[in-house]
């Protein structure tokens, strides 16, 4: 139902101030992209953030990768999602206890509750990770996602173990807004959860290491997913991330328009 259902009038469905303002900002902008930053220099980092910031509605990072790490970096990346309007995911695959997950989650080198709109965890632990990551992130208005489903080949993410992270992101959903998924899954009354999908690609089907990209219309329009997440696609063999960007930009708006206007 939630699948033809604007990203607008879903933001109306949502408690979580994070979700409402993320979908809000989806339509506003006309984005359902989000670039993966998977690049280990800061200056990397912003360069390509400040490039492709005017066609994206999130930044997923991977900050344990960049070897330069400092506040500054924080800094300059929160300050061009407040320029380009767009919102941060710290995609940290949180898999721990509860009480452990509460200390990565906010405090140590990097801080992630303090910056990171959204984050995510895998349900390997069972509920008390979303616990433990819930304390922290709430009381900021932060939101999380929990990994469903994962796009390499011979992921041991699905089946019974996909079928018990959606119960648990029930129970919680304050605070558990979506999933990492592949597909979406059928909605239960009161059910609004947005959708964010890696392993999309225009041009390729696979990078060699267990990758597997599809095409943005697929995962959009075939399969229901909200938001397409691309990292090699835009930034990889030297190509031009913002031309990239908008490629891609298009290509997952378009697949949106034509998934609700059917
Ligand atoms: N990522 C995946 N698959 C998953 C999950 C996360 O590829 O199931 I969960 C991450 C890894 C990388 C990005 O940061 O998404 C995809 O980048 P490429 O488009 O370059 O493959």
């Amino acid at each position: 139902m939630s699948a033809s259902l604007s990203y607008l009038e879903r933001s109306k469905l949502h408690s979580n101030p994070t979700a409402k303002a993320f979908l809000e900002l989806m339509e506003r902008k006309k984005s359902n992209l989000s670039v993966a930053a998977d690049l280990n220099k800061k200056a990397a980092l912003i360069e390509l953030a400040d490039k492709v910031g005017p066609y994206i509605c999130l930044l997923k990072t991977h900050i344990d990768v960049v070897e330069d790490f400092d506040q500054d970096l924080v800094d300059q990346l929160t300050a061009l999602a407040k320029k380009h309007d767009f919102m941060i995911f710290e995609d940290r695959k949180f898999a721990d206890i509860g009480n452990t997950v509460k200390l990565q989650y906010g405090s140590g080198i990097y801080k992630i509750a303090s910056w990171s709109d959204i984050t995510n965890a895998h349900m390997v632990p069972g509920e008390g990770i979303v616990q433990g990551l819930r304390e922290v992130g709430l009381p900021l208005n932060r939101a999380m996602l929990l990994l469903a489903e994962m796009s390499s080949a011979g992921t041991l993410a699905k089946g019974d173990y996909t079928v018990k992270t959606v119960e648990v992101a029930r129970k919680y959903k304050d605070f558990v807004v979506g999933f990492i998924a592949m597909e979406r899954y059928a909605d239960k009354e009161g059910d609004d959860f947005i959708y964010m999908t890696p392993g999309v690609g225009l041009d390729q089907t696979s990078d060699g290491m267990g990758q597997q990209w599809k095409h943005p219309r697929e995962v959009v329009f075939d399969r229901g997913c909200d938001v397409i997440i691309v990292g090699r696609g835009i930034y990889g063999n030297g190509r031009d991330a913002a031309k990239e960007a908008k490629r891609y930009q298009e290509a997952g708006w378009n697949a949106y328009v034509e998934r609700i206007s059917k």
